[in-house]
This record gives structure tokens, sequence and C-alpha cells, in this order.
């Protein structure tokens, strides 16, 4: 009897302590929820990029790259474009060069106006937009060669579309190739590829991709003027001829070089100058497009560069080329060009 007696008291300790027990949990449990609750700082967060990009089903790795943007309550509008531009993407999403695009961009923990442009309308940079890439032409929206065969989607779509050129096809590009000098490019505009941004850089890196260009620039060569006029010293040379043939006044707007050389190579000084922005810089060298007037009362302006050619800053107008010391004292010329900086070449 008293062992019966002894396991019931037993028991009942155990039965007492075990309420005690779980009630005590209950309320530790609510008085940490009742602080969560009133202190929001303590509640779990969410973060509006991570819940927008799970909404979207973005690729993991890019929304862990866009994450940090969102910890702010005052999350910029350009951060869910990206993520808008990065869903409409599809498959593609899934590109290491679109990871790699928005690394770069966000990596100062801000994506400016100048980066939000490129992410949301040409994220390969190729000046082909991704609409069109993607509802048109069905080429990569995140490769500029799409089909690797050498020559890049906008070039294939815009300077030489008549050559049968296929932009998912790398046979038309080995074909080309074998013709090459003996193409003719045509003439596009600044906004063909669905890009309106006229810039010298649009025009210099289209044509540093054109497999034409690059062949005349294999061929460029840079000797000393044999008759030096006004202090021009050098003279630049392109597959044995002088880079500029002579002035056409009056042509329409600036051509590409492609279809400069492939039209006379005559021309006015913006198409000169963009063409040897472009040879130059395939040369190696450091070259700066310049724009400004040949004197102050001058009605129309003039473009020229200035390159580093050998440890010396020169200016390069049409095919002369002359020290740029004292050049604009000697020959009273007025640069204009916004943000010019005489030491750009040491960047
Ligand atoms: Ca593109
Ligand atoms: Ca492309
Ligand atoms: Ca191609
Ligand atoms: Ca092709």
């Amino acid at each position: 009897m008293k062992r019966s007696k002894a396991l019931i008291l037993l028991c009942f300790i155990i039965l007492v302590s075990s309420v005690a027990f779980f009630t005590f949990n209950q309320q530790i449990a609510s008085f940490w929820l009742q602080i969560m609750y009133v202190n929001p700082n303590l509640a779990p967060k969410t973060n509006p990029v991570e819940e927008y990009a799970m909404e979207k089903n973005i690729p993991a790795t890019i929304m862990e790259i866009l994450k940090p943007l969102g910890n702010d309550s005052n999350t910029d509008w350009r951060v869910f474009d990206v993520l808008d531009a990065v869903s409409e993407l599809g498959e593609y999403a899934n590109s290491s060069s679109v990871e790699s695009v928005i690394g770069s961009a966000v990596e100062d923990g801000t994506i400016s106006d100048e980066e939000h442009t490129r992410i949301t309308l040409d994220i390969d940079g190729d000046y082909v937009s991704t609409e069109l890439e993607m509802d048109r032409y069905k080429t990569n929206p995140t490769e500029i060669d799409t089909d690797g065969g050498g020559m890049d989607d906008f070039n294939e779509l815009v300077t030489y579309p008549h050559y049968g050129m296929n932009p998912n096809d790398p046979q038309d590009d080995a074909e080309f190739m074998e013709r090459i000098p003996n193409v003719i490019a045509r003439h596009w505009e600044i906004d063909y590829g669905g890009e309106k941004l006229y810039s010298s850089d649009k025009y210099a890196e289209i044509s540093m991709r054109d497999p034409y260009i690059q062949w005349l620039a294999e061929r460029a060569e840079i000797k000393p003027a044999p008759y030096p006029i006004e202090g021009g010293v050098l003279e630049l040379y392109v597959n044995g001829e002088e880079i500029h043939l002579g002035s056409e006044p009056n042509t329409r707007t600036a051509d590409q070089p492609s279809y400069y050389f492939t039209h006379g190579r005559k021309g006015n000084c913006a198409e000169s100058s963009l063409t040897n922005l472009v040879i130059l810089k395939l040369m190696g060298y450091k070259v700066n497009w310049v724009s400004g007037k040949t004197s102050p009362t001058a009605d129309i302006g003039h473009a020229w560069n200035e390159a580093l050619i050998d440890g010396e800053i020169t200016v390069v107008n049409y095919d002369s080329v002359y020290p740029r010391d004292e050049f604009y004292e000697n020959k009273g010329w007025i640069i204009d060009t916004h943000d010019y900086d005489p030491d750009w070449y040491k960047e």
C-alpha cells in the first residue's frame, strides 16, 4: 500500500511540474511576442525587393545581388524597374552576363540613370533593344553576337543585311569574312536598333565590332608626312591609301565609318573624326573625340580628335596629325566639348 501511495504522489508531482513548466514557457513566449509586437524593430523584417523578386520569379542569384538595395524603407523605383526588365528576359535571365551587368551596376550601392537605361533598354549593350531582340529578331538579348559567328547582332541586322545575314546562323558570318574588302555598308541612322541615342561612343562601339573595320584597322599606318603642311608631322593611312580622300560638302548627317569607307572615303569632319576615332582605338591608341570651331566667328562647328601617339599628345584632323602643344593658340581653334579635360589621356 505504501508503495502505491508513493507512486501516486510521484505521478501527481510530475503532472503538476509539467503543467507549471508548460505555462511558464507560454508566458515567456507571449512576453516576447508582446515585445516584438510593440517594438517593430524586433519583428521579422520584409524586404520589398526580395518580395517583388519572388513575385516576378527572378533567379535567386540576381535577387541576392539586388536585395541589399531593398533595406532602405525608401527603395529606389529604379530597382523595381530592373526587376521588371530581368523578368521580361524570361529564360535569358539566367545568363551569367545578366548577373555581371547587374552586379557591376549595383557595386556602388545604387543604380544610376545611365545604368537604369542600359539594363532596361539594352542589357547586352549591342545597340539592338531588348524589345526588338525578343519580339522581332528572336536574337539573344544577353549576347552581342547571338550566333557566335564573329559579327555582332547590330551589324548583321543593320549594316550588312543585304548579304543575307541571319543573326541566328554563324555560316553567313563566315561567308561575309571571305568577301572582305569587297563589301558595301548600308547607311544607318542613330535610332536603328531601337536606341535613340546619339553619341560618338555608339558609333565607335558598333564600328569597332564591324569585321570590315577591323580588317582595315589591321592595315592602318601612321607615317611621317612627306611634305609637312602647317605643322602636320604625321599622316594616317589605311590599306596603303590616305585615310581621308577629300571633302564632300553638304553630306547629310554623320555616316558611320563603314559607310564612309565603302562610299568613296570623302566626307565631312564628323564622318572623318568618327572614323579616326575608331581606327586609332583599334590600333591601340588612346583617342578622344573633340568638337568646337576653327575660329570664334565660324558659322559651323568642326570635329576632330586628340590622340596619344608614341608618348606625344596630338591633334588629328582628317588625315593629318599635329603636336597639340600650342596648336590651338596658333590656329585659333576653340573647343566646345562639354566636360573637355585637356588631361583626358592621363586617366
Ligand atoms: Ca541588345
Ligand atoms: Ca543581342
Ligand atoms: Ca553573328
Ligand atoms: Ca549570322
